[in-house]
C-alpha cells in the first residue's frame, strides 16, 4: 500500500538466537541512541504476573544500520534484540541438525492457541514449529520500532502511554481527563494501573490465578497526547486512522477486540450525548470540552488527544490444562502445558503503546513527508499557521 511510507518488519522465533527489526521510511537527521529504545524495551517487560522467562531476559537493542554518530539517516534501521534463552535451546531450535532425542515433536495443541490452525495451514507436524513465531515473544521486535517511531513523535510534541484498565474481574476507577503528567509515576504500579486500589486487587487476582492454574486477560488503553488535527483520511477507507489504529492494535496477539473514544458503549447512548460540542475562543480557536470521540472524527485527529482501547484474552496455556485431541493419534489427551505467564495484559499495554506510536508517526509523514527531520518540520509549522490563519477574525 503506497500511503505506507514508513514499514517495518520484524523476524525471529521466542528460543531462537534474536529478534530482528528493520524499519524504513523515517526521516534523517534524527537524533537516535540504542538507550531511546531500551527504555521501551524494558516496560514491556514490566508487569506482575509474568512468568519465568523475564527473569531470564533483559532485553536491549542493537542498531545495526540507519543512524550515524547518534543520528537517523534516512535509511532502512535494522535492530537485533538477542534471546538469552537461546543457550538452553540451541537443540531444540537448531536451523540445520535433524530433529532428534530432546526435539520430539509436541502434537497436543493448546485450545485459544495458534497451535492446531497454525499446523493445519503450514502443514507442520511439530507445534513447536508454529509457537516459536506465534509467540508474543515477537512483540519486543516491535515495541523496538515504536521506540523510534516515538523518538520521531516526540520531535512534535507527541507523548504516546498507557494503563490497564481491568484485568480479569477488577477494574480500574475511571478519571474523567487524564494528562500526560498522570502517567509520570504508571510504570511503578506492578500492573501498570494508575488506580492504587484496583491495583492491589489486581495483583491479587493474578496471585489466585497463578494458585488455581489459570490466566487472566484484561483491558489496556493508550492514549496520545499533543496531537496535531488532520493526521489521518477519509478520502479512502483504508487511510481512516480508526482502522489503521484499530488494525494495528488487534494485530497484537491475543488482542480480540478495540475501541476508540468511548466505543462500544456509545451504542447505548443518544446522539446529543455522544458528539463533543464545539467551541472557539481568541486564543485556542476551535476546542471541544469533551473527548467521546477519543480524538478522531471522519478517521481524522481532530486536535483532542487519541483514546484507544483494547482487551486481550487470557493467555491460552494453562498449567490446569484443557481439554484436547493429539494431533498425531486423534486420542483425547489434555493440551500441551508450557512455561507462561499467568498475565500479560500490562506488558500488552507497552505493546500497544508501540503500535499506536507507528500508526501515527506513518500518518505524520503521510502529510508531512520529508527525506529530512528539518523539512517535516517546516512543513508542520507551515500547516499550523496556515490553520491559525484561517481562523475567524473577532467581529468589530
Ligand atoms: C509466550 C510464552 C512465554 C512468555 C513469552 C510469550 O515465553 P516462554 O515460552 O519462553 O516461557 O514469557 O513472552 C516473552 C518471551 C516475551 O518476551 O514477552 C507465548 O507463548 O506467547
Amino acid at each position: 500500500m503506497d500511503f505506507m511510507n514508513f514499514s517495518y518488519k520484524t523476524a525471529g522465533e521466542s528460543h531462537g538466537p534474536e529478534l530482528t527489526a528493520i524499519c524504513e521510511g523515517l526521516p534523517a537527521g534524527l537524533r537516535l541512541a540504542a538507550a531511546d529504545i531500551d527504555s521501551d524495551l524494558a516496560r514491556r517487560q514490566l508487569g506482575f504476573g509474568r512468568g519465568g522467562r523475564m527473569k531470564i531476559e533483559t532485553d536491549r537493542a542493537v542498531i545495526l544500520s540507519g543512524v550515524r554518530h547518534g543520528f537517523t539517516l534516512g535509511t532502512p534501521i535494522a535492530m537485533r534484540i538477542a534471546n538469552s534463552d537461546w543457550k538452553n535451546w540451541q537443540k531444540v531450535m537448531d536451523p540445520e541438525a535433524p530433529s532428534g532425542k530432546g526435539s520430539e515433536p509436541l502434537t497436543v495443541p493448546r485450545p485459544g492457541h495458534a497451535d492446531l490452525a497454525g499446523a493445519q495451514k503450514f502443514g507442520l507436524g511439530d507445534i513447536r514449529s508454529v509457537l516459536e513465531r506465534a509467540s508474543a515473544r515477537e512483540t519486543a521486535a516491535r515495541v523496538s520500532v515504536g521506540a523510534v517511531a516515538r523518538r520521531l513523535l516526540d520531535e512534535f510534541g507527541i507523548a504516546v502511554v498507557s494503563h490497564v484498565a481491568r484485568i480479569g474481574p477488577v477494574k480500574a476507577r475511571r478519571t474523567a481527563r487524564l494528562s500526560p503528567e498522570d502517567f509520570a509515576r504508571v510504570d511503578e504500579s506492578p500492573v501498570r494501573c494508575l488506580d492504587g486500589q484496583a491495583s492491589a486487587e489486581m495483583k491479587r487476582a493474578i496471585s489466585a490465578a497463578r494458585r488455581q492454574g489459570e490466566s487472566l486477560g484484561g483491558v489496556f488503553e493508550v492514549i496520545a497526547f499533543g496531537l496535531i488535527p488532520g493526521l489521518g483520511s477519509y478520502a479512502s477507507g483504508l487511510e481512516r486512522l480508526g482502522g489503521r489504529i484499530g488494525g494495528a492494535l488487534m494485530s497484537i496477539p491475543a488482542i480480540k477486540g478495540a475501541e476508540i473514544g468511548d466505543g462500544f458503549a456509545l451504542a447505548a447512548r443518544p446522539g446529543s450525548t455522544v458528539h463533543d460540542e464545539l467551541f472557539f475562543g481568541l486564543r485556542k480557536g476551535f476546542y471541544r470540552r469533551t473527548n467521546h470521540a477519543g480524538g478522531l472524527e471522519g478517521g481524522i485527529t481532530n486536535g483532542e488527544p487519541l483514546v484507544a482501547r483494547a482487551v486481550m484474552k487470557p493467555i491460552p496455556t494453562l498449567t490446569r490444562p484443557l481439554r484436547s485431541a493429539d494431533m498425531a493419534t486423534g486420542q483425547p489427551s489434555p493440551a500441551l502445558r508450557e512455561r507462561s505467564d499467568v498475565c500479560a495484559v500490562p506488558a500488552a499495554a507497552v505493546v500497544g503503546e508501540a503500535m499506536v506510536a507507528i500508526e501515527l508517526a506513518r500518518a505524520l509523514l503521510e502529510k508531512f513527508g520529508g527525506d529530512c527531520i528539518g523539512d517535516t518540520k517546516e512543513a508542520v509549522a507551515a500547516y499550523l499557521r496556515r490553520l491559525r490563519s484561517s481562523w475567524p477574525q473577532p467581529q468589530s
